[in-house]
């Protein structure tokens, strides 16, 4: 099974000798925009994203490197009051992040009428911080208020609730120059060092992983209510040595009805899935690839131990 680490297609400037380097973990409530602030910080879609809550289940690191720096960042799964051994073990992934790291973004977002006091979902979040790791605001999706001055209350609220190194008011979906800021703000915080990983590298994660996202992602993208959280997706074989390297894939659903609606009429929904999920794998791995897709009913594989190790979320040990 190969494991090459994913290459970024764009060259990275020539670094110096000792550069900006450290670990910022991305934290916040599920759905606010983590995943989608990855990918606008490394300039590449390797993080999946979904309107469904609840999208990230895993620790996915990004590479970002410049000529004086070199950050990886950590998108964590949405903390939520988990009812699955695997929303325990998702709660526990970003946790483990808050200690692994030099610097938290911390995230929530912004809507017409959102409160200047800070949530108190948040607050019981932002309490798992470790108190010595420096802290910066992000909030996202500032394009949805159509009046920006009504920022300024809310800024100010929010300072009240944590000693934040720098709050970042900011559009992860547009792109806007909030994400360039919070590259700076977090430079100004790390120390010098040396890099760790190689130029061109843009993730620790094997090609495999993104494939198995990639998939889940397109099945996110046409089913609802209940069927994302049931699905999980695993790689049975990559095979490299055909001219058009072959995947063959199984998407675990919780129960027989949920098999229907993922094939979907005369396998309408899972043909769908299958061509978009190549797409973007195609473009992830720069090369032609055939897909094969399964459907498998493995009822509550989320409440099993050994199916979550099975299936790459490790054992789910808290309740
Ligand atoms: N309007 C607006 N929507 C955004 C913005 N950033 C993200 N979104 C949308 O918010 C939804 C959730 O985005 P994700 O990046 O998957 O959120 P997440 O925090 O990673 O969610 P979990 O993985 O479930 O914790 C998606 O529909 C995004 O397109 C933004 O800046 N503005
Ligand atoms: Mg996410």
């Amino acid at each position: 099974m190969p494991n090459p680490p994913v290459t970024r297609k764009k060259k990275a400037a020539r670094p110096k000798a000792t550069v900006k380097v450290g670990r910022v973990a991305i934290l916040g409530r599920p759905n606010v925009g983590k995943s989608t602030l990855l990918n606008a910080l490394v300039g590449e879609r390797i993080a999946i994203i979904s309107s469904h809550p609840q999208t990230t289940r895993d620790q996915i690191r990004g590479i970002f490197t410049d000529e004086d720096s070199q950050l990886v960042f950590i998108d964590t799964p949405g903390v939520h009051r988990a009812r699955t051994k695997l929303g325990a073990r998702m709660n526990q992934l970003a946790r483990d992040a808050t200690r692994e790291c030099e610097i938290v973004f911390f995230m929530t977002d912004l809507a017409p009428g959102s409160a200047s006091e800070m949530r108190e979902v948040d607050r019981v979040i932002l309490a798992q911080v470790p108190a010595n790791i420096p802290v910066i605001l992000v909030l996202n999706k500032s394009d949805k208020l159509k009046d920006k001055t009504k920022i300024f209350p809310i800024l100010e609220g929010y300072a009240k609730a944590h000693a934040f190194a720098a709050i970042v008011p900011m559009s992860a979906r547009k792109q806007d120059t909030g994400v360039g800021r919070l590259i700076e703000a977090a430079k100004e915080l790390l120390p010098a060092g040396e890099k760790i990983f190689p130029d061109d590298e843009l993730s620790d994660r094997p090609v495999r992983f993104f494939v198995s996202e990639m998939v889940r992602e397109q099945i996110l993208a046409k089913t609802r209510d209940e069927v994302p959280h049931g699905i999980a997706v695993t790689v049975e074989r990559f095979d490299e040595s055909p001219r058009v390297p072959h995947i063959s894939a199984t998407i675990h659903v919780d129960r027989e009805g949920h098999k229907k609606i993922v094939i979907g009429d005369k396998g309408a929904v899972i043909k769908a899935v299958g061509i978009s999920a190549r797409k973007r794998i195609e473009e992830l791995v720069g090369r032609q690839v055939h897909l094969e897709l399964w459907v498998r009913v493995t009822p509550r594989w989320y409440e099993s131990d050994a199916q979550l190790k099975d299936m790459g979320y490790g054992a789910g040990d808290e309740g």
